[in-house]
């Protein structure tokens, strides 16, 4: 058994130093640059298949798992995410990429992947062997409970709204305090599941790109969990929700006859990022997030949907929501593929009033 605030605590901590991966990338000449060139098949890497964005993903995405593979003996191969770690090249030669014992030794095998630029390689290596030590525990000494580790799974997902990060504009909040488009958008998602269950136990969402401050011209991350096992816990404080009318967030790309139905009882709002509109929802800006589409997947919604559910409210499939029963989404599914991992679209709400309130307008 390990006491939840432990596993809060490692999780926080993992996730940013992700942010700090990620701003490194963008604050860095070299690696922006490699981050924002879109290859033509003929200037592609011919070592190496994917372009530098996967990369960065994998890369955010092993440093997770080798920090808390560190912390929590036995859990690596629970840990999921995204991104495969096996970059393949068109001879048919592969390198897993992870972290090694040393910089050095990293930085030798990025080398590899990225056709011998070793000053990208090198800066990459450095970052994700660095520490960083903002600890937030002040902030969840209450969390109290304890869960077997063996039972615990990870999700994933290194960095959500990969386009808006590789654009790099800085969004501008609306009247409703939500940003549209923009770095604001970009989230680094960890979620921890039960093997046993299938059911969120705590998520930590992480903000790279909050708020950028005028007068130092620079990022501030923000970070936000939340804990639902036996007892619920998050950082989110319900006094400061505001008073505003019935508001449902959906992606740009949502179906007419979905937006148009909707519309009929909320005002409708867009943002990009499934990671963000999750976060408009658990921070009371909307009532709902509604995606109609299967076109999102475990490692998008496990760390939100356990905020959400922390909060009193939830997740369920689209596919779902008009069953009797309030089935919340799982993710032990059995499966190797991506497909295999995505959710029939997704009914995100912040309290069972928000649900019901978006059954009654889709059964009308
Ligand atoms: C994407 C990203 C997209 C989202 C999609 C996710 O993840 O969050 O923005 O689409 O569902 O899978 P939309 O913005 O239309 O909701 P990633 O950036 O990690 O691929
Ligand atoms: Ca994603």
């Amino acid at each position: 058994m390990i006491p939840l605030s432990e596993l809060l605590s490692a999780l926080i901590g993992v996730a940013q130093k992700g942010a700090h991966v990620a701003s490194i990338i963008r604050s860095d000449a070299d690696l922006l640059e490699l981050l924002v060139q879109e290859k033509s098949s003929k200037e592609k890497n011919p070592r190496f298949v994917h372009d530098f964005k996967t990369l960065a993903d994998v890369i955010i995405q092993e440093m997770v798992r080798h920090d808390l593979s560190k912390e929590f003996a036995g859990i690596e191969s629970r840990i999921h995410g995204e991104e495969s770690s096996i970059f393949t090249n068109t001879l048919g030669e592969t390198v897993v990429v992870q972290l090694k014992n040393s910089v050095e030794e990293t930085k030798t095998l990025l080398c590899d992947v990225l056709n011998g630029n070793s000053v990208a390689a090198g800066l990459l290596a450095e970052a994700v062997h660095s520490s960083i030590s903002a600890s937030m525990k002040s902030t969840f000494r209450h969390v109290t409970g304890e869960i077997p580790i063996s039972d615990v799974c990870v999700w994933i997902d290194p960095i959500d709204s990969t386009a808006q990060y590789i654009q790099g504009q800085v969004g501008c909040p609306n009247e409703f305090g939500i940003v549209n488009e923009g770095l604001q958008c970009v989230t680094i998602l960890i979620g921890a599941y039960n093997r046993i269950t299938g059911l969120p136990v705590m998520g930590v969402v992480v903000q790279p790109f909050a708020h950028f401050d005028e007068l130092s011209k620079r990022w501030k991350t923000e970070i936000n969990w939340g804990v639902c096992h036996n007892n619920r816990f998050s950082s989110f404080d319900d006094q400061t929700i505001p008073k505003r009318i019935p508001t449902v967030i959906v992606s740009s790309s949502e179906s007419e006859d979905v937006r148009h139905k909707l519309s009929k009882d909320f005002c409708l709002q867009y943002a990009a990022g499934a990671g963000y509109k999750l976060l408009c929802v658990a921070r009371g800006l909307v009532d709902a997030y509604v995606l109609s589409r299967a076109s999102i997947f475990s490692w998008d919604c496990c760390a939100l949907h356990a905020v959400l559910l922390a909060l009193g409210g939830g997740l369920v499939a689209f596919s779902d929501v008009l069953s009797q029963d309030v089935c919340q989404v799982k993710y032990n599914h059995v499966t190797s593929t991506k497909h295999g991992h995505s959710i029939a679209g997704v009914v995100a709400y912040r309290s069972e009033n928000n649900r019901q309130a978006i059954v009654t307008c889709l059964k009308s």
